[in-house]
């Protein structure tokens, strides 16, 4: 893994971990934690159910397991500052983590459904919100406070947000919010709240620092010491992302034939429609090939055979999604202060050498 901050601990697996693999395995999993990773006993963890309900509950996991129907959702995970390292070439951004392609990742999650958590408590029809509320103290907020977040109630209630215990078939790691997480298929990682203790129906979003004030997207000139609830534009659905995962920067190639793959994340309900690919910085492009995915929630991989040139290659892949939308070509004018979003071209520059012969032959 590539470690940007032991404590709290963010880490990203190299591409060469996601590269080829449909689902990501837990020891190669992004790790994304703005404080400590809680230890929780399972036995004695409970979930509040309260704000604008009939019938507030208090559940135990057995609860949550025995009274509602299990559910397995395979879907993709994206931090909202994944590929942020591109943004950070165009203009500095202090005290956030560069991350790479890697701050995205995909797993088949086992649960129960939000919607059916939320129709057993009768949601009153003023309910326009359900927060999320953790246990992990940020310092990074202001004030320090536990993590939490929102999401609007037609999300909450369309059948694909879960509640998870599983990830991959295996108990949920603590390390990825065990024993119970929000999986919010679609959008920001943020939304998926880690160590879930309470969901709270309520008229307005969450007034939590990581939905009223963090993740946002500020005017480029703002300063985001000075940024305060309620300014930019709140990040929820994910915008269509692709990157490169073979080759890696640094690689040497000789010209010639050589295949490129990746992966290509719709985002929101989108889906991936087809993917591009250059080596000659998009002045020609050919189609990739687009694997099944497994579901409408997971990151589809790509690949291309493509031929190198001699000498400087500048490899690109840009992603199509199903409204006919390409991604944006290039991150300078999506810059903004915190860094989130760059869903900008996909670009890889190599320098394509023959390999020298060897001397006994
Ligand atoms: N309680 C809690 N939930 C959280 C976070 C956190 O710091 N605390 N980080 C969020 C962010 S920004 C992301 S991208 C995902 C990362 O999930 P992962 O660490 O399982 O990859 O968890 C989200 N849920
Ligand atoms: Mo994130």
């Amino acid at each position: 893994m590539v470690v940007h901050e032991a404590e709290p601990y963010n880490a990203e697996p190299p591409r060469c971990a996601l590269a080829d693999r449909p689902l990501t395995p837990l020891d190669a999993f992004y790790g994304r934690n703005h404080g400590p990773i809680p230890e929780l006993d399972t036995s004695g963890w409970r979930l509040t159910v309260d704000g604008l309900v009939d019938r507030p509950a208090e559940l135990t996991l057995d609860d949550l397991r025995g009274r509602f129907p299990h559910r397995e959702i395979a879907a993709t995970l994206q931090c909202a500052g994944n590929r942020r390292a591109e943004l950070l070439d165009v203009r500095g951004i202090p005290g956030e983590h560069p991350w790479g392609p890697g701050a995205i990742s995909t797993a088949r999650w086992t649960g129960v459904r939000l919607a059916d958590v939320l129709a057993a408590a009768a949601l009153r029809p003023e309910a326009a919100h359900v927060a999320f509320a953790a246990p992990d103290v940020s310092r990074i907020a202001v004030p320090p406070q536990p993590f939490g977040g929102s999401i609007p109630v037609a999300k909450a209630v369309a059948g694909e947000v879960l509640l998870a215990w599983a990830m991959n078939g295996e108990p949920l790691p603590a390390a990825h919010g065990g024993p119970v997480r929000v999986v919010v298929p679609g959008w920001i990682g943020a939304r998926s709240v880690k160590w879930l203790q309470r969901i709270t129906a309520q008229a307005e979003p969450s007034r939590n620092y990581f939905q009223a004030t963090a993740y946002r997207i500020l005017p480029a000139g703002a300063d985001p010491a000075a940024a305060g609830p309620g300014d930019g534009i709140s990040l929820g659905p994910v915008s269509l992302n692709c990157d490169i995962l073979r080759p890696a920067p640094g690689d040497q190639l000789p010209p010639g034939p050589a295949e490129i793959s990746g992966y290509a994340f719709a985002g929101d309900n989108r889906t991936v429609a087809r993917v591009d690919v250059s080596t000659d910085g998009g002045a020609t492009w050919i189609q990739a090939e687009l694997d099944a995915g497994n579901g409408p929630w997971t990151w589809r991989l790509w690949r291309a055979a493509v031929e190198l040139p001699e000498g400087e290659a500048e490899l690109v892949a840009r992603a199509w999604d199903c409204t006919g939308t390409a991604q944006p070509e290039s991150p300078g004018p999506l810059w903004n202060p915190k860094g989130y979003g760059n869903n900008s071209w996909a670009r890889l520059r190599l320098t394509c050498r023959a390999r020298t012969a060897s001397r006994s032959s």
